[in-house]
């Protein structure tokens, strides 16, 4: 008999070119020993260039899928991803009021090439219903800016703006920025606020690195590991994907995701 590995669902957007979205997802779960499985939202049509096409999922059709999935798996970490719209956050949010295990929202609202993938009307509905049921929001410094309306030019504005999202309701921020040749995440919740530091990698092989890096911390959160510990292993395995990433497509190319477990 072998043990089961833990089983993690990602409810996210398709990347065809598989450096973003539900298909990067799955691949750390796998990379990280964790079962994965996957709800989706919308559909891009996307290489390492750009987004050229966006088609949604009808909201009724995710419902099913969370209830085909949620019913018959024993999820043991949830996080989210691209959900273009304002109907398809309530549907996810309702869907994920039932959850009893941790959940992660990566707020996805453009991609790396300026590309919106979420509507003005979708954030509000992000703050009002998903942030207060998440376990961790982990936003870019540029999403952040957006759900708090504070610019992050110091790390005063970061330090302000991970107290601000933190009382927007969920139980952690972390808060991704570059400053100068730094690269900053500003880590909060109950406990106080940590600002982890390293050095900005010269790269521009980063195509889905948000999308990882949550990925990987739902990974470690449903191995069993505390928040810290998931965020530090996490940031970590993206680091070194970013550093081992190939040079793939014309464009931004996505992270070396096998190399980085060698
Ligand atoms: O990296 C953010 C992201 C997430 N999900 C999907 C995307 C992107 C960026 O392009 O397309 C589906």
């Amino acid at each position: 008999m072998h043990d089961a590995a833990p089983v993690a669902l990602t409810i996210a957007g398709s990347d065809p070119s598989g450096g973003a979205g539900l298909q990067a997802d799955l691949k750390t779960f796998h990379t990280l020993g964790v079962y994965g499985s996957s709800v989706v939202t919308l559909l891009t049509a996307q290489n390492t260039q750009g987004v050229q096409d966006i088609q949604m999922v009808p909201a009724d059709f995710v419902r099913s899928q969370w209830t085909s999935v949620s019913s018959d798996l024993p999820l043991a970490a949830i996080k989210t991803g691209a959900l273009g719209n304002a109907e398809m956050i309530e549907t996810v949010a309702d869907c994920l009021d039932a959850a009893s295990c941790p959940v992660v929202i990566d707020p996805v609202m453009i991609s790396k090439h300026g590309h919106a993938i979420i509507d003005d009307d979708a954030v509000d509905k992000l703050i009002e219903r998903l942030l207060p049921l998440a376990n961790l929001v982990t936003p870019n410094s540029f999403e952040a800016e957006r759900l708090v309306d504070h610019k992050v030019r110091t790390k005063e504005d970061l330090l302000k703006v991970a107290a601000k999202l933190l009382a927007l309701g969920p139980s952690a921020v972390l808060v991704k920025a570059h400053l100068g040749d730094q690269s900053i995440d500003c880590v909060a919740d109950s406990s106080g606020v940590q600002l982890l530091r390293s050095p900005r990698l010269k790269s521009n092989r980063t195509h889905g690195s948000g999308c990882v890096l949550s990925a990987a911390i739902t990974a470690g959160l449903a191995k069993g590991d505390d928040l810290h510990h998931a965020i530090q292993t996490a940031r970590t395995f993206v680091h070194d994907a970013i550093r081992t990433a190939p040079k793939l497509g014309a464009g931004i190319s996505p992270l070396g995701l096998l190399a980085a477990n060698n």
